[in-house]
């Protein structure tokens, strides 16, 4: 991964699951790290943590909630000038909340998650896309998710969250054609981390019933998937990846050891 010393990352929603393990996989890869998320004492505790594994480790952390455009662009008029050079955004930010029928989806939930997974992805890319050209080896790497693909019973507004978020994929690597900069998108299957526990809204035994009977990926796995994406020589745009555990077939199947 020596393509990756002296790089900036910037990593949204840091304090947990796959931004906390990229966060992890970039600083042992040599990367200097912008990391962020709405919990400070998360991220304090996770920047402590990683410098005192690698010491040379250069992390710069601030509370930022990617819900509202302004607070997107100060965090970024704010940061250190040795910070300001970011090469990679992994727009990894994201939720769900809810799985119910359409007709019982709460408004509040539903301006949650597309202010979040979709306007707050925008934000940060608006934002960050002038410094991004800059660099040598700009690069997205845009979380999706296997919902990105496949719309499920109970999933519409999430689902439909992430299917923008691929259409963004697009239609950006249509517009950055002429630009040094890549973007690429990892769909990720299931993914045992505080993912569901947020969904059920706090419910953890509903939440552990959605990894029942099955190894579920691991925040660890797509994090190390971002670091090879991240790593490819310049020339080579990793478009699309879709990542399943094995045993999963479709966004709602899987064969499950009962
Ligand atoms: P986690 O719940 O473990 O982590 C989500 C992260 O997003 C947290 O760091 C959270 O930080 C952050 N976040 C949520 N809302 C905001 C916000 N408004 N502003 C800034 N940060 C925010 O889940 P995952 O790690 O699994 O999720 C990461 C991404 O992966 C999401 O985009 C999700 O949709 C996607 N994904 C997950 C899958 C899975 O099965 N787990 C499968 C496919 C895709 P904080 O609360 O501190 O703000
Ligand atoms: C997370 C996967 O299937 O719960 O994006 O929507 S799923």
């Amino acid at each position: 991964y020596s393509r990756l010393q002296n790089k900036t990352v910037f990593i949204t929603g840091a304090t947990a699951g796959i931004g906390e393990a990229c966060a992890w996989n970039f600083a042992k890869a040599g990367a200097s790290l912008v990391i962020s998320g709405r919990r400070e004492s998360r991220l304090n505790e996770l920047s402590k943590a990683i410098k005192n594994e690698c010491p040379s480790a250069k992390i710069y952390s601030g509370k930022l909630d990617i819900q509202q455009k302004s607070n997107v662009e100060k965090f970024v008029a704010e940061l250190p000038a040795e910070y300001k050079n970011i090469d990679v955004l992994i727009n990894n930010a994201g939720l769900v909340l809810g799985l119910d029928p359409l007709q019982n989806v709460l408004e509040s939930d539903m301006d949650t998650m597309l202010n979040t997974n979709v306007k707050g992805l925008v934000f940060c890319t608006q934002t960050l896309l002038p410094l991004l050209k800059k660099s040598p080896s700009g690069h997205i790497i845009n979380i999706g998710s296997i919902a990105a693909i496949e719309a499920y019973k109970n999933g519409s507004i999430y689902c439909a969250s992430k299917h923008a978020v691929r259409a963004i994929t697009q239609s950006l690597r249509c517009e950055l054609a002429d630009s040094k900069v890549k973007i690429s998108e990892i769909d990720p299957g299931m993914v045992e981390t505080e993912f569901s526990i947020v969904r059920f809204k706090g419910d953890k035994d509903r939440a552990n019933q959605v990894y029942r009977g099955i190894q579920p990926l691991v925040a660890q796995d797509i994090a190390e998937i971002a670091l090879f994406i991240a790593s490819r020589p310049t020339h080579v745009e990793v478009c699309n990846l879709t990542v399943f555990p094995h045993g999963q077939y479709t966004a709602t199947l899987s064969h499950r050891s009962e």
